[in-house]
């Protein structure tokens, strides 16, 4: 039978890099009986981190799905990356669940990450729970982390566990809620059942569980009466207003506790049956319309070997085994073999998964991460997950020639796993551009790519997309004959150029009056110029955004030719190019930094000396956020500055908005740049 979905809890564990996500959900699996031994981040033994290159770099790179059964409920954990490259997965993980785990250190408090993923919890208006971890490390406060939490991310946070001693002497946790505590299960045990509390904290318990019932009480006025009037309230009471109030986002419970020796785990999953609303309680995150089965796809893994799996949760219905679906986008029949259970990466087969449940599907033909499957055709919208845009590119290439096809094959498969890797052709350079969402975001698809594809390859800074246009009127003539033997060659035509507005488009005019060039040759004249336009003579860059007009011209009824047109034309065009003023043009990003305030005066600076425009400023919360125009060329390595001007809080995204032309001091080093290396490409 499968999990009502007022027994199941979907919880999106999320926070900033390095806080104790993979660790903590390892330790609810084993304290929950779902693993039978504690793994570490440093043995590269945890369920979830159970990818080589997650091992190898000791970091979660991308969301792992994980199960619970705890007090008959059914938790669905998903541990998502904390750092920013890879946060595509913790964005689409937010997508799918009732509620998030926020995973916050001890001694550093509010982080970067910790507060993106807080607005976007608070976008979609999800139900929060804090966990404080790490309390036993040097310079652990938990009472400062939870200030913080209430200055920084919101006044609803209150403390529903508070740890007995800290640092070396941390000896366990007080569960407010339920009044009692769990002691340090030495050496990587299981957490034993709990016990009293401390008769030396009294104070201290008796001021925050105050605290607690106070910010429960004000959200249920019933509750309230009584609590003024002195009456005892139940635990059972309390928790009921708990959970009506974090469901409505009115209290956001803190927790606390040692994920790495699996302290604090007990209490962690009570509260997250008591605390954190079910499906039914919540309504689906997304909906769809018009009744069946629905489940939304989140998450795909590229298996080399297993081939695709399509990681879903079910919005309503039934997802059985053995069964028809149709993806509503592909508006295509799918064959839904097997419905799988996912725990790390293990898959278990069950027969079928219910309303509000999470799993997974294998051999999908066309199902993408953020498609929808129905149990039969109807018109639906599309939900949409809202990944973030690349910004890093990289120019790529493979090491053995003969490479390209497995190379970007490999590429659309990564693709497919994560979509904030894309990859695409620049027209005007012809490079293969890789990009993501961070240096080392593109490095570990580099990695992937050699061993789940076996294709090596290397990484270069991209070339800058160049144009080359005209500024002035000219007029020229192209002749070109050629007498050798039998017949001929011979074109002649004569041409003006015109700049166009805004240096954009190319128009072909025929202005010839009678027949000085037939009507058949003149396309042959508009193809030469155009082939001589894609490798302007500034910079070997491609020629935009003027009109040429065919003004005059002459021809041989045995010796002219389509060809002998085009060579004309190229020639006419090559000569009335250099007296037409040629420039050189220059793409221009619209770039939006977030910066912390004492890092605005640096990245001002910085943009600055990269011929920044400063657009605009708005301060939020601490941050700035900073809107300026930059040249491309000036940019490709924002991402080392801006990390090291700002500590690795800032962040930035941006997207082309124009071309301008080159400053002329600038433009003469890209094209004599461009001319040596067309010299020494033909040597
Ligand atoms: N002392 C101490 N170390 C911890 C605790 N929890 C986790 N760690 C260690 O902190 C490091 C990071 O832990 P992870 O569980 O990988 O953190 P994460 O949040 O999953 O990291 P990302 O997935 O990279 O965002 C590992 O070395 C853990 O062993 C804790 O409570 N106390
Ligand atoms: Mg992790």
């Amino acid at each position: 039978m499968p999990f009502e979905p007022g027994k199941i809890r979907n919880v999106a564990v999320v926070g900033h890099r390095g806080t104790g996500k993979t660790s903590l959900v390892e330790a609810l699996l084993f304290q929950a009986g779902a693993a039978n031994r504690l793994g570490t981040v440093e043995s590269g033994s945890t369920v979830s981190d159970w990818d080589e290159d997650e091992q190898r770099r000791q970091m979660s790179l991308s969301a792992s799905i994980c199960h619970v059964e705890w007090q008959g409920r059914k938790i669905n954990l998903i541990d998502t990356p904390g750092d920013a490259g890879f946060q595509g997965d913790a964005i689409a993980a937010l997508r799918v669940v009732e509620g998030a785990l926020f995973v916050v250190s001890a001694v550093m408090g509010v982080e970067v990450q910790t507060s993106r993923h807080w607005q976007r919890a608070e976008d979609a208006d999800l139900s929060r729970v804090l966990f404080v971890n790490m309390l036993d490390r040097e310079r652990a406060d938990f009472f400062r982390v939870l200030e913080a939490l209430r200055s920084q991310l919101s006044d609803k946070c209150v403390a529903v566990h508070i740890p007995i001693g800290v640092e070396h002497e941390l000896k366990g946790i007080v569960d407010l809620l339920h009044m009692q505590a769990y002691l340090d299960p030495e050496g990587g045990q299981r957490e034993s059942g709990p016990t009293e509390i401390p008769a030396d904290m009294q104070a201290q318990v008796d001021e925050y569980r105050e605290k607690l019932l106070d910010a429960v009480v004000e959200t249920d006025e019933a509750l309230m009466e009584r609590y003024l009037e002195g009456q005892e309230l139940s635990t059972e009471e309390v928790a009921k207003a708990l959970k009506d109030a974090v469901t409505r986002g009115e209290v956001f419970p803190v927790a606390c506790g040692v994920a790495s020796k699996n302290l604090g785990t007990t209490a962690m999953l009570d509260l997250l049956v008591e605390g954190v609303p079910s499906p039914a309680k919540k309504g689906a995150p997304i909906s769809v319309d018009g009744g069946g089965t629905a489940a939304f796809v989140f998450k795909t893994i590229a298996d080399p070997f297993a081939g695709r799996i399509n990681v879903f949760r079910v919005l309503s219905g039934t997802m059985k085994g053995d069964s028809a679906i149709v993806n509503a986008r592909a508006h295509s029949k799918e064959r839904l073999s097997q419905v799988l259970q996912v725990q790390g990466k293990e898959h278990v087969q069950v027969p079928e998964l219910g309303e509000g449940d999470i799993g997974a599907v294998a051999k999908l033909k066309e199902t993408q991460t953020g498609d929808v499957l129905l149990d039969a055709e109807r018109q639906i919208e599309a939900p949409e997950i809202g990944f973030p845009e690349p910004v890093m590119s990289f120019a790529v290439t493979p090491k053995a020639k003969g490479d390209e096809e497995k190379m970007a094959a490999g590429i659309r498969r990564l693709g497919e796993e994560d979509p904030t890797i894309q990859m695409r052709r620049d027209q005007q350079t012809g490079e293969q551009l890789l990009s993501g969402l961070s240096q080392m975001h593109v490095e570990v698809a580099v990695d992937r790519l050699k061993s789940r594809f076996n294709v090596e390859v290397e990484l270069h800074q991209p070339r800058v997309p160049y144009l080359e246009t005209i500024r002035k009127e000219s007029r020229a003539q192209g002749r070109y004959k050629k007498q050798t033997g039998g017949r001929g060659q011979f074109g002649d035509c004569h041409i003006v150029l015109e700049p166009l507005d805004g240096h954009q488009g190319y128009e072909f005019v025929d202005k010839i009056a009678g027949g000085v060039i037939p009507q058949s040759f003149r396309p042959a004249v508009d193809k030469g110029i155009q082939e001589a336009m894609a490798h302007g003579e500034l910079a070997g860059a491609p020629v935009q955004g003027l009109r040429v007009l065919l003004v005059d011209g002459s021809y041989h009824t045995v010796d002219s030719s389509e060809m002998a047109f085009k060579i004309a034309g190229s020639l006419a065009f090559k000569s009335a190019y250099e007296k037409a003023d040629p420039a050189l043009l220059e793409p221009i990003m619209e770039l939006e930094v977030t910066a912390p305030e004492e890092a605005v005066g640096a990245v001002n600076g910085d943009l600055n000396s990269r011929r920044g425009r400063l657009q605009g400023m708005e301060p939020r919360g601490g941050m700035t956020t900073i809107k300026a125009e930059v040249p491309m060329a000036e940019i490709l390595t924002y991402s080392q500055a801006l990390t090291s001007m700002t500590g690795g809080r800032g962040d930035y995204h941006m997207h082309f908005l124009r071309y301008e032309e080159v400053p002329a001091h600038i433009a003469q080093k890209i094209i004599d740049e461009a001319k040596k290396e067309k010299e020494e490409a033909k040597v």
